[in-house]
């Protein structure tokens, strides 16, 4: 690309040595007056097209009508610097794009605005977690111990949210004590088998409901009598469903029905309506198949109050128990019972779960012993039994680093899932 310049008395002057160097269609850069004349710098035509980018395979639109670019031809009869004409307007209007490339153009840019604030967001939350051990060791601590127990991130900063000010320890046994108040438990047997009425133990397939339902029943039966008590299975589809009840009710010396549907239960129900307790055992369903609806609806339409305890695998991840709960309190839980006890390697997802659904704790199942495996909860040995420092390193322990690298990580996917559903 050759810039010429030119210096003249005259632009017209000026003007005409341009003409006669780079030919008619050259395009001034810009023009000035110096000492003793005009000076005026330009640029062959050819030069021009050789800098712009390929136009789009369509011609592009005619640009809207515009003063013309000087040419290199002397304004009539004036001295005066004709109008500079700069490179980039010339551009703009050489690449002047369609509608449609335009529409393109603008979704690119708002594209890359939304992943830099993304990006930007989640640096500044990764910087405040990280910052966390230095700006409040407490809350650090209570975070730590929480997420290395097993409990939730939406607890252990919602518990944050209100830590008081103080060391360390002092933080941890208001966090434990905190837990320990927000756990609802059944204090006495009263408040059910000697209170009376129907139960229904509902829960994922496998849980313990038979189990648990059968050591309810000799509980019941050591207290108040075989005749006082009745069994209801709504397993009556699977081969041999109801077996497993039956046997423990020969045993208990206790009749065991078995229903099919609402009418059957409504049935059953007011035969019975003489018995202080009746215990049901349901079919165990999955949390995500739509049946647990209808099964939840069959018990509602029973014509009698019938409460509802979900039966909780305490081995079960957090995320699903989770859904367990939001599968089976679309009608309202009585409250529940948290099952496996015994197998559980960390306490905190079930209690996690009882604590932020407000799932009041009517018993823990504690090993497959019929009757001896079922104990009233006791919300100090549960917490103390939650933060037991284990024996052996667990693999999902995280260190402090990874710490706010996983909480930050949990805001973005938070804000991320939010905004999609948004
Ligand atoms: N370790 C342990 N095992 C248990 C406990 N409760 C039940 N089990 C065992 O878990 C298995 C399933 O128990 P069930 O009572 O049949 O479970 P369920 O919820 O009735 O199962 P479905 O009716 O198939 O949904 C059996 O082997 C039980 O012995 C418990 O508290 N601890
Ligand atoms: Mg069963």
């Amino acid at each position: 690309m050759n810039v010429k310049r030119i210096v003249a008395k005259t632009s017209r002057e000026a003007m005409r040595q341009l003409r006669d160097a780079l030919g008619p269609d050259a395009v001034i850069l810009s023009n000035r007056a110096v000492d003793g004349g005009v000076e005026v710098l330009a640029l062959a035509a050819d030069d021009i097209a050789a800098m712009a980018p390929p136009v789009n395979d369509a011609p592009a639109p005619a640009p809207e009508p515009r003063s013309p670019a000087p040419r290199a031809q002397a304004p009539a009869e004036q001295d005066e610097p004709a109008p500079a004409v700069t490179i980039k307007r010339r551009l703009i209007e050489r690449v002047a794009v369609s509608s449609q490339d335009s529409a393109q153009l603008a979704q690119s840019v708002i594209s890359e605005i939304k992943s830099m604030q993304t990006c930007l967001e989640s640096q500044l939350a990764d910087l405040v977690w990280r910052d966390l051990p230095g700006r409040d060791p407490s809350g650090a601590t209570v975070m730590r111990d929480m997420l290395a127990a097993g409990f939730s991130a939406t607890l252990a900063r919602e518990l944050l949210e209100t830590l008081p000010k103080g060391d360390a320890q002092q933080a941890q046994a208001w966090m434990k004590n905190t837990l320990m108040q927000r756990l609802q438990v059944m204090q006495s047997e009263t408040d059910m088998l000697d209170g009376g009425g129907v139960f229904a133990l509902m829960g994922p397939t496998g849980a313990g409901k038979t189990t648990t339902t059968a050591k309810l029943a000799a509980r019941f039966v050591v207290r108040h009598g075989a005749d006082k008590l009745a069994l209801l299975t709504t397993d009556s589809y699977r081969i041999g469903g109801h077996e497993q009840l039956r046997i423990y009710g020969k045993i208990l010396g206790v009749t065991v029905h078995a229903v099919r549907d609402a009418a059957d239960l409504r049935l059953a129900l007011s035969e019975l309506r003489n018995k202080h307790t009746v215990l049901i055992d349901t079919v165990g369903m999955s949390q995500r198949d739509q049946a647990v609806a209808e099964q939840v609806e069959m018990l509602c339409q029973a014509g009698k109050q019938i409460k509802r305890l979900l039966v909780l695998n305490a081995t079960s991840h957090g995320d699903t128990l989770d859904e367990v709960v939001q599968a089976y309190r679309t009608r309202g839980l009585d409250g529940c019972i948290l099952s496996k006890i015994d197998e559980a390697a960390s306490l905190g997802p079930a209690l996690d779960c009882a604590i932020r659904h407000d799932l009041n704790v009517h018993y823990l199942a504690t090993g497959q012993r019929v009757p001896e495996d079922l104990h009233l909860a006791n919300r100090q040995a549960l917490i103390h039994r939650a933060f037991k420092v284990r024996t052996h390193a667990s693999p999902w322990q995280l260190d402090d680093s990874e710490l706010g690298f996983a909480l930050s990580g949990i805001q973005t996917m938070q804000r991320e899932s939010a905004v999609s559903l948004g």
